[in-house]
């Protein structure tokens, strides 16, 4: 039997790319799926797929938006009792706004940036984490980046909020190594999803030039990792996993990014 059956799996930003592919990969693996984000409608549709293959998979939908500190411990109170004992979270939710020198970056993007890849994941941490520590069984699966670990020009204030998740990822292992929760971060390089699509406004031509003529990772490929450290026997913790295209070697892509 899989070590995921039965297992309760919140994921932030389900709605799209490796959110929604780690949803659907948790399901496959026999586990129940609190799945989160802002558009709910997508949520529902991405429900629906994954129960018409896997009816037994128990799902619950929460809109969500993780810079909101009170909907965060909203949704968690108000969970079904069946949800209420999650035993893995990934914190999946983010995104990038631009390409810009440090001086240009807009100030807005600055806020909506830092919020949501920094201060939405340590309000998550902070709504859930008490509750493993409490049952002694837990897991934190963060979604860092490979501009968490090499900063590229342009790119200062996406690589400052991936760089800060990273020493968030590091100070809760060793603050967890005397408990059986497990922290695991996930450093995916490119990754086909809606990520440029946002990045760029919704420009889909400067989207789909990021990955002209580069074969780069899809949702799924990263999915795979995320449900191989949490498939690990309780005494394994994956601590990092960096995964690139095989075209890839460092943060500064063979892609002109501005
Ligand atoms: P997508 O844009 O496809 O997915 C991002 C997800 O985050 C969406 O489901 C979106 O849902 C959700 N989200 C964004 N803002 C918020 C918010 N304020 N509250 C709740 N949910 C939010 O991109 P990816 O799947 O590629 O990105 C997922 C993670 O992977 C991100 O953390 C990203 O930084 C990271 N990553 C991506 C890489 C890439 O090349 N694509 C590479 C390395 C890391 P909604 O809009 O419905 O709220
Ligand atoms: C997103 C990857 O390098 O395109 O984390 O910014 S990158």
């Amino acid at each position: 039997m899989s070590r995921l059956a039965g297992k309760i799996v919140l994921i932030t930003g389900a709605s799209s790319g490796i959110g929604a592919a780690c949803a659907r990969q948790f399901a496959q693996s026999g586990a129940h799926l609190i799945i989160t984000a802002r558009r709910e409608e997508k949520l529902t549709e991405l429900k629906k797929a994954i129960q018409a293959s896997q009816p037994e998979c128990q799902i619950h939908v929460s809109k969500l938006d993780v810079q909101d500190n009170e909907s965060v411990n909203q949704m968690v109170n108000d969970l079904p009792d069946n949800f209420k004992k999650i035993n893995i979270l990934v914190n999946n939710a983010g995104l990038a706004i631009e390409i810009d020198t440090v001086d240009k970056v807009e100030l807005d993007a600055v806020d909506k940036v830092l919020n949501t890849n920094v201060r939405g994941v340590i309000y998550m941490i902070r709504a859930i984490l008490p509750g493993m520590r409490e049952r002694k069984n837990g897991h934190v699966i963060n979604i860092g980046s490979i501009a968490g670990l090499e900063a590229y020009p342009h790119g200062g204030l996406y690589c400052a909020s991936k760089y800060a998740l990273h020493a968030l990822s590091e100070s809760m292992r060793h603050e967890l190594a005397d408990t059986p929760i497990r922290v695991t971060e996930i450093q995916p390089g490119m990754v086909e999803t809606e990520f440029s699509l946002v990045r760029f406004k919704g420009d889909a031509d400067r989207a789909g030039n990021m990955y002209k003529g580069v074969q780069a990772l899809n949702g799924d490929d990263v999915a795979e990792a995320v449900v191989f450290a949490a498939s690990r026997p309780a005494h394994v913790a994956v601590a990092d996993m960096l995964i690139m295209p095989t075209c890839q070697s460092s943060s500064k892509i063979p892609v002109k990014r501005h």
